[in-house]
């Protein structure tokens, strides 16, 4: 098992890489959509929660990552003696009709299916997506974590409507007309996903890139009003078997998988890991479960991490794991301070169960 660190798009350093290294990582999974763009709704310092509005405003869709920038991150990342392991999400501008299948659909797949091949012209062997209308919404902010560290959660569901020109918790079109984006159903939420792996995965299959699917966060069944795709661990297996394909494959968050009200959080890594096709992990802890749950730091919450990674040991798990998220330490370098904590703690237990 390999120790990595997620890193938003601002974060992408040279400072930030080295920090990586110092505390034990190999490899970095890149965030490179700019979830802060036009100033954000919350701190550049911690993840992104924002408020109904969304994150902030996503990019140009005009403007698909090219192989060059790609190539230059990787070899970037490769000079401090790192491995660049994916790129995670979509920019939500690049793909928003294939998520609400608009007029643009069609064109927008080219796209990110030539995204994707650049990525494994890049040798970025990874890449992370989250198929979802609403997005990452709904969450709250508060010292949920101990010691009144500031933390995220979720305090009841979200259901008010997302407002047109939204898509993914962020704004593609800040001129829409007023009203909302009508609600999906589960059925064409499905559809639509299948559409989308039945483009892609040969695209990425024959790119040598993995599509690996972060499950819902927050697993609700429904947020803004619109359908969720992966609530529960049984439809994370749907997934899978919708399209068998290596190029099909999990970004296993152990936080939202947790969070889910149906199955048991070992079991459902035993049964994944087991099958091989968990590309690399989010190993996050939590207390409660939606719609009531709060991220905690990675030796406190509900979940034991270590017999998590004696389950992924056992099934010759070998991939990167990166903390995802943490709750803020206070000090001077809040989230800095909350990786290192986890990285640690990771680094420790994953020799630990490997002995
Ligand atoms: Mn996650």
């Amino acid at each position: 098992m390999k120790l990595g660190l997620g890193l938003y798009r601002h974060m992408l350093t040279r400072d930030n890489f080295r920090f990586a290294k110092q505390a034990g990582a190999t490899h970095i999974v890149a965030h490179y959509a700019d979830y802060f763009n036009g100033g954000g709704l919350n701190s550049r310092e911690d993840q992104p929660t924002g408020s109904d509005g969304g994150w902030g405003r996503a990019g140009d869709p005009d403007k698909l990552w090219t192989f060059e920038e790609l190539d230059a991150l990787r070899m970037e990342v490769e000079s401090e003696g790192l491995k660049l392991e994916a790129l995670e999400n979509f920019d939500p501008a690049h793909w928003y009709d294939v998520l609400l299948d608009g007029p643009k659909k069609r064109e927008q797949m080219e796209n990110i299916k030539t995204l994707i091949r650049d990525v494994g012209r890049a040798g970025i062997p990874v890449f992370g997506y989250n198929f979802s209308i609403a997005g990452v919404a709904g969450r709250v902010r508060g010292p949920f974590a101990r010691g009144e560290a500031d933390s995220v959660g979720m305090d009841g569901p979200l259901d008010t409507p997302m407002p047109n020109g939204m898509v993914w918790n962020m704004v593609y079109d800040p001129r829409a007309t007023d009203g909302n984006v009508p609600s999906a159903t589960h059925i064409e939420l499905w559809q639509r996903l299948e559409y989308f792996l039945d483009e892609i995965l040969p695209v990425a299959e024959e790119a040598g890139v993995q599509m690996a699917a972060h499950p819902d966060d927050p697993p609700c069944e429904t947020v803004r009003g619109q359908p969720r795709l992966v609530y529960q661990p049984r439809l994370y297996q749907k997934l899978l078997d919708l399209r068998p394909n290596p190029a099909n494959m999990l970004e296993f968050c152990i936080g939202s998988l947790a969070e889910m009200t149906e199955g048991d959080i070992y079991e459902t890594v035993d049964s994944f890991s087991a099958q091989q096709k968990i590309a690399y992990i989010h190993f996050r802890n939590v207390r409660g479960k939606v719609p009531a749950y709060k991220e905690t730091f990675i030796d406190e919450g509900d979940v034991d991490m270590i017999k998590v990674l004696r389950i992924l040991h056992k099934n010759e798990y070998s991939g990167v794991m990166i903390p995802d998220h943490t709750p803020l330490m206070t000090c001077d370098a809040p989230w800095h301070a909350g990786m290192a904590y986890a990285l640690g703690y990771m680094r420790a237990a994953i020799r630990m169960v490997s002995e």
